[in-house]
């Protein structure tokens, strides 16, 4: 499997992220771009701030807005077609997650994100994992705990236009030092610019989030998420149901281990995990 360039490893380390450029050729990001615009329009996780809790998302028909121009936030992408599942593993990109995060991992949540051109949005920054992974920081040489893809199905240019944004090496030390509130125009901020199809690599511990969108575009990206097997996905109460649909790499990122639950599974890897996820996509 193809593994980080040394500039690479150097760059995950102290920064905490890397760009991949054209992940996603041309024809695929026209492809999930489509894909899109057509799931808004389908029943799907959608998040509803004002009635659940953060970070929790509830069932409904479709987007709220339906203009592909509009705001959606969907979870759990894989149901809507067998090219959200390959991407699961995709090569060029999935080597280099397993090359970061070693083999003993599972696929944990996807998810897309159109960010709208508006003047209302200011933006704003945090860490993956909830409260907990934001006091849990790895040290340079240490695998991470969870990680992102996040592909890039639009250009983006210059500053505040739906960029996304990150605090390079705030995954290592105690962040905000004082407490302060973050802003994706606090000093350390960084907003990454990119092309349609390049990908950003980070950890769950980092500081990031979305700029405003003052361009006069809507911003699409796909996120995928990978764990340590013990930690577990979080798009699904148990193994995802479309595995009848994937590959044996794939059943296993989804946490299908080849036999029924037992205590101690996810705990110690099945005795193959090595040769499932190192043997390729078939
Ligand atoms: O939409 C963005 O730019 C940021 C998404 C994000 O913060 C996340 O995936 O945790």
């Amino acid at each position: 499997m193809k593994t980080l360039s040394e500039e690479q490893k150097i760059k995950w380390a102290t920064d905490g992220y890397i760009q991949l450029e054209g992940a996603l050729n041309p024809d695929e990001v026209e492809f999930f771009s489509n894909e899109l615009d057509e799931v808004r329009k389908k029943p799907g996780f959608e998040p509803r701030p004002d009635e659940l809790q953060r970070g929790h998302y509830k069932w409904l028909d479709h987007a709220d807005d339906l203009d592909p121009e509009g705001f959606m936030d969907r979870r759990d992408l894989l149901t809507y077609g067998d090219e959200f599942i390959k991407l699961i593993d995709r090569p060029n990109v999935f080597d280099l997650i397993v090359d970061i995060m070693g083999p003993w991992i599972v696929f944990s949540m996807s998810q897309a994100i159109v960010r709208a051109a508006t003047e209302t949005f200011p933006g704003y920054t945090h860490t993956d994992g909830g409260e907990a992974l934001r006091r849990i920081r790895v040290t340079e040489t240490s695998r991470p705990l969870a990680m992102k893809v996040m592909y890039l199905l639009s250009d983006v240019e210059g500053t505040d236009s739906g960029n996304f944004t990150v605090f390079p090496g705030s995954h290592l030390r105690p962040f905000p030092e004082d407490n302060a509130e973050l802003t994706p125009h606090t000093p350390g901020a960084v907003q990454l610019t990119g092309k349609a199809g390049d990908a950003y690599l980070f950890s769950h511990a980092l500081w990031h989030g979305p700029s405003p969108n003052h361009s006069n575009k809507a911003r699409k990206t796909l996120l995928y998420n990978y764990c340590q097997m013990f930690v577990r996905w979080y798009d699904f109460g148990s193994v995802s149901e479309v595995v009848d649909r994937c590959t044996p790499r794939q059943r296993r990122l989804l946490g299908d281990l080849g036999y029924d639950f037992r205590p101690g599974s996810y705990f110690y890897a099945p005795t193959d995990q090595e040769e499932v996820i190192y043997g390729g996509a078939a």
